[in-house]
């Protein structure tokens, strides 16, 4: 891979998306890198995702404008849809995903974070949706996350006025779940990480399945969806552990993902 790093920590993974030059903007290259590292990620092995730049200036500034500056409109919406469709399975992937937003995430880079389910940044992190300035849309999902993420008329005023905000604004308005200084982002990320991989991988799962898709549905459908969820926890060996610890007065054994 020449632009995406995947290290593994245990139940843990850090992926890396690194093209310094261009403040790691994802041209096709890089989203098919990207693809093929999320296709390859094993569930049952790693827990937790979490998505980072490199260095310490970007996330990643938004799709490549060099790139994108001279497609058709053709080329423009299979663009659309290369990106599109690797958002979706970040979004989807059955384990959570942590974006440690590490500088610019502008356009695409925005759009990425908001695929993930849960957002961190250090001080020095900007958020934005510039399109509109460029003359385009947001195209890799950013109308449709960024309105269901914040109110959506605070996604309205981001969009119509291509305007970036920092990072304490973007805590404000619920796009990140914390701000940390940037040499402490990472170490959170990974201490959020564990947090998540020491409980018992299938309810973890679960409930990442119950938030995303009962979003999707009205409210008696959604808790159907929860109750079948929930019922699957007793066929699991983790759940009779992690209850028969707690009855015992014990801590419980690591989760077996079983
Ligand atoms: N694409 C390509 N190169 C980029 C880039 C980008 N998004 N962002 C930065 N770079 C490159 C710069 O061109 C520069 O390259 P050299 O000149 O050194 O060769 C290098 O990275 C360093 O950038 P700067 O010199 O500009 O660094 P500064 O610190 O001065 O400024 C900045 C940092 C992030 C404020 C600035 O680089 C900037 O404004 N970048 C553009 C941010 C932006 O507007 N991003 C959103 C892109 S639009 C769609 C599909 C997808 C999308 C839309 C539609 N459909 C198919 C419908 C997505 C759109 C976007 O993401």
């Amino acid at each position: 891979m020449a632009f995406i790093q995947l290290e593994k920590e245990g139940h843990v993974a850090v992926l890396t998306i690194d093209r310094p030059k261009a403040l790691n903007a994802l041209n096709s290259e890089v989203l098919k890198e990207l693809e093929s590292v999320i296709d390859s990620i094993d569930a049952g092995e790693t827990r937790c995702l979490i998505i980072t730049g490199a260095g310490e200036k970007s996330f990643v500034a938004g799709a490549d404008i060099g790139e994108m500056s001279t497609l058709t409109k053709v080329q423009g919406e299979a663009f659309g849809k290369t990106g599109n469709d690797v958002f979706r399975k970040i979004e989807t992937l059955p384990i959570p995903v942590i974006a440690a937003v590490n500088g610019f995430a502008l356009g695409g880079g925005n759009e990425l974070a908001m695929s993930c389910d849960i957002r961190i940044c250090s001080e020095n992190a900007v958020f934005g949706q510039p399109e509109t300035g460029l003359g385009i849309t947001p195209g890799f999902g950013g109308t449709q996350r960024l309105a269901r993420l914040v109110s959506p008329g605070m996604a309205k005023q981001l969009l119509y006025t291509a305007k970036n905000i920092k990072a304490p604004e973007a805590l404000r308005i619920g796009l990140v779940n914390a701000v940390y200084p940037p040499e402490e982002l990472m170490p959170a990320a990974k201490k959020l990480a564990s947090q998540i991989a020491d409980n018992a991988p299938i309810a973890v799962r679960a409930c990442k399945k119950a938030v995303n898709e009962g979003l999707e549905k009205g409210m008696d459908d959604a808790i159907v969806l929860e109750e079948k969820l929930f019922g699957d926890c007793f066929e699991t060996e983790d759940q009779i552990g992690g209850m028969k610890a707690f009855l015992n007065k014990e801590k419980h054994a690591p989760y077996q993902n079983k």
